[in-house]
């Protein structure tokens, strides 16, 4: 008899050909001949899907049925970048996938090109719960993500005029394939109004909040699925609407339009993520978005214990939660009211399991990014909450009193409420408070926390406190991305290394042998060659792929220092200008970065490095020995064919500042060197690949903050260097704003004036490392394949599985769990 394999799980060549044409036919309701390549997309979409959710249902059912410790890891933000790709590698099926598009006349890549990927994230924070959720699953780590399905994500980025122009983000226009909407499992949340006071039946004191509006929260499930394991684990983000689709009360009163209006106002809340970065918008509907979701998610883990019978009491048995930064803080003052109000417990005992349940990671020691809402605003939205929270700070006061005795000072700057000039509610008091664990990002910047930011909880919890050093995901930051590289290295050290980064390091047996530094100079000018294509296409600006690719991808932030990159690009073109016959080396300059909307003096240094390269371009004199581009809309998608096409990675940051960065990690896992501070986690890199193999320049944090002690006089560097002076007075002249010297005077004021990150007191530093890094480029071209090599080779530590291990050994105690596909 003829045997059919099944089209949803079959795995043939034939089956997934015509699995494909049928989710075209049957979800997408083309035919080839008018297919477009979207349909293409979703088609292919929908046939991984299928593949992926016995995984998901199975790993479900194994994790009820072993009432399985679970951590929650809740977030404001997840970057996700695209699925699609990324479910192929880890079902382990792109390369029967590219072969069946092939036999179809369809190009993978080309299928690929269409995902419009969730930007749910700003930066790095959101990057860093997407690897992590990555490593959960691969570690088969019981986990479930929560955040908020923004209908709007990151604005999308583009110029005009060399000024950045935002456009709006619309990842859901053409339909949202991983996800899966689950209405049974919605939840109302509460908002506004008042408390109200009231005796029990048991004469117990107790609360009422009477909200003055609810909404509705539905959950939205993508399955995020491990590496070549059979987990998927869950990704859960919260959709705002109303109640009912109307008010119909006020239907009723013929109010049509307030009916409809509450409906819009509801929806509000989950509409647009907001767009900054390491700065705190103070928002009423930001604080509501924390609130909602926070809310949601907790009323949801209840609900799952409950439903595997479970008493309330196991709540911190059952979950671990880990708070991504403050902005789900709230959750603190939130699972003590659902337990005191709603389900009757004893303070201290629900104080105690919420103590037992949380725990904090700070990702930023910038003064402007630490959460404080102001009193009124908190308790108009949060009544009960604000209550709490002063009940939580009442009794933690007293603690602070026992152990330290009458230190006013000390207690006003440990109040979970800031009194000094406005009220405030400080989240980061309330998550120290609130939390068992609280852990820094790197090593650094863990030890900065506990010397400045956190000092006081430190002298007080000094237990609590242990870093994470973060990683990134090799499958993403390598497999997916650079497919060149990662074959070569499973020719040469066996296949395990996208799981277990640290064999990378016997790559090292290979790093003077002739056939495999030929492969690995090659694979790096292939991948050139094809960022060259990428960026002629985006910008039209052809660049010499021979040329070193010197690239700054981030955020960007004064703290970040892009404008000290352009003073090093500024002060070349100068020496080719005096001196045309100069010898360098000639370099691409590469850019990509987007400025918070309403970062004035970011966006300005957007403006500058366009009005440079438009100069510097274009320049006989230069003949193309400098480069400078700006790859627009810069996004996991664009990120991920310019980590392995880059020679030089700049992580110049003012030291003291970047709490880990985690694009330092991927440039050198992708053999790229670094040009940086001794900042967030590149001391752990440098310590890692060898001071040797690591260009370093500039103050150290202790450096900076004397300096700053001593008074800083920016412009004495302004006067006493030549150099540097002709690059300022060169910008101040108007020479790169077509005779105005008005546009860059903000950012050439504020350099010689104020300078908060020291990029003037760096400048000789940084220009003198970057002579040496040309040399070394251009005349010891066999030593710089060397450190390459030796980068990629030493980066182990820096795999998200590893931070993920540390997380559940030393914070989460939480254990693999491994799944069976259930028949
Ligand atoms: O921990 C992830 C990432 C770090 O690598 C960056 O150094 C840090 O700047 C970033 N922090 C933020 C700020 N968010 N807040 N608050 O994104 O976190």
């Amino acid at each position: 008899s003829v045997q059919v394999e099944d089209d949803r799980t079959g795995l043939s060549l034939e089956t997934l050909k015509r699995a494909f044409l049928d989710n075209l036919f049957y979800v997408q309701g083309k035919s080839p001949d008018i297919a477009t390549a979207k349909d293409y997309y979703m088609a292919l979409a929908y046939t991984v899907r299928d593949r992926m959710l016995h995984h998901w249902l199975s790993t479900g059912q194994t994790y009820r049925r072993t009432h399985a410790r679970t951590a929650v890891y809740l977030s404001a933000e997840f970057l996700m970048g695209p699925y699609l790709g990324n479910n192929l590698i880890n079902l382990g099926l792109y390369d029967l996938f590219e072969q069946a598009m092939e036999e179809l006349g369809l190009n993978l890549k080309e299928i690929m090109d269409q995902e419009q990927e969730p930007g749910l994230g700003n930066g790095g924070l959101g990057r860093l719960a997407a690897c992590y959720l990555d490593s959960m699953a691969t570690l088969e780590i019981p986990s479930l993500g929560y955040g908020i399905r923004y209908e709007f994500g990151i604005f999308e980025q583009a110029f005009h005029d060399g000024w950045q122009v935002e456009k709006t983000d619309q990842w859901l226009r053409w339909g949202n394939p991983w996800e899966v909407r689950r209405p049974e499992w919605a939840v109302h949340v509460k908002i506004g109004g008042h408390t109200e006071g009231y005796t029990d039946h048991q004469g117990r004191y107790q609360v009422n909040w009477v909200p003055d509006k609810v909404v509705r929260g539905i959950p939205y499930d993508t399955p995020i699925l491990g590496y070549q394991v059979n987990t998927a684990n869950t990704l859960r983000l919260w959709r705002a609407e109303s109640p009912e689709s109307f008010d119909f009360d006020a239907f009723n009163r013929g109010d049509y339009y307030g009916a409809v209006n509450s409906k819009i106002i509801s929806e509000n809340i989950s509409k647009v993520l907001y767009p900054n970065d390491d700065k705190l918008e103070g928002k009423q509907l930001r604080l509501e978005q924390e609130f909602f979701f926070v809310s949601c998610s907790l009323q949801d883990m209840i609900r799952l214990l409950m439903s595997e019978g479970l008493p309330l009491e196991q709540f911190p048995e059952k979950f671990t939660v880990q708070l991504n930064d403050t902005h789900p803080a709230v959750a603190i003052a939130e699972l003590m009211r659902l337990l005191v109000d709603d389900h009757e417990m004893a303070w201290d005992l629900a104080w105690e399991i919420t103590q037992k349940s949380f725990a904090y990671t700070n990702h930023t020691l910038l003064p402007e990014a630490l959460e404080r809402w102001p009193m009124y605003l908190f308790g108009s939205l949060l009544p009960r909450h604000l209550e709490i929270i002063f009940e939580i700070n009442r009794i933690f006061l007293d603690q602070v009193r026992l152990k330290f005795g009458p230190d006013n000072e000390r207690i006003a700057r440990m109040s979970l409420i800031e009194e000094t000039g406005g009220r405030y509610v400080r989240m980061a008091n309330l998550a120290c408070v609130g939390s068992h664990a609280i852990n820094g990002v790197a090593e650094l910047h863990t030890e900065l926390l506990k010397e400045t930011v956190l000092k006081d909880f430190y002298e007080l919890f000094p237990e609590k406190f242990v870093n994470k050093t973060n990683g990134v995901t090799p499958r993403r930051w390598m497999v997916l991305s650079n497919p060149r590289l990662a074959k070569l290295i499973d020719q040469h050290i066996g296949t395990a290394w996208p799981t277990q980064l640290d064999q990378l390091s016997k790559l090292e047996a290979y790093v003077d042998d002739p056939a495999f530094r030929n492969e690995w100079r090659e694979i790096k000018q292939a991948n050139k060659r094809f960022l060259t294509a990428r960026i002629e296409r985006l910008t039209g600006i052809k660049v010499n792929p021979d040329s070193m690719f010197d690239v700054q991808i981030k955020r960007i932030h004064e703290y970040k220092r892009q404008q000290l990159n352009a003073l090093h690009i500024i002060t070349l073109y100068r020496r080719l200008k005096q001196n045309p016959d100069l010898e360098i080396t000639p370099r691409t300059f590469i850019f990509a970065g987007k400025a918070a909307p309403g970062y004035f003096m970011a966006k300005l240094i957007i403006k500058l490095i366009t009005a440079v390269g438009d100069i510097v371009n274009r320049d006989p004199v230069v003949r193309d020995r400098l480069k400078v581009v700006f790859i627009p809309n810069y996004n996991v998608t664009n990120s991920q064919p310019i980590y392995p096409a880059s020679d030089l990675s700049e992580q110049i940051s003012t030291a003291g500042f970047e709490a880990s960065g985690t694009g330092n990690m991927k440039f050198a896992l992708n053999g790229s060197l670094t040009i940086g501070t001794l900042d967030g986690a590149n001391v752990e890199i440098r310590e890692e690949v060898g001071a040797e193999n690591f260009f370093l320049f500039g103050m150290t944090a202790d450096e900076v903050t004397a300096l700053k002690a001593s008074g800083y006089q920016p412009w004495q560097y302004y006067e006493e260097n030549a150099e540097l002076k002709g690059v300022i007075d060169l910008i101040s002249s108007g020479f790169f704003s077509g005779g105005d010297t008005e546009t860059f005077k903000p950012l050439i004021d504020n350099l010689l004036q104020q300078d908060r990150f020291t990029v003037l007191a760096d400048y000789q530093s940084y220009i003198d490392c970057q002579d040496h890094v040309g040399k070394v480029y251009q005349q010891d071209q066999e030593n710089w394949l060397r450190m390459s090599i030796l980068n990629a080779a030493r980066m182990g530590k820096f795999s998200s599985d590893r931070a993920v291990r540390e997380y559940c050994k030393e914070i989460w105690h939480v254990d693999p769990v491994s799944i069976e596909l259930q028949e």
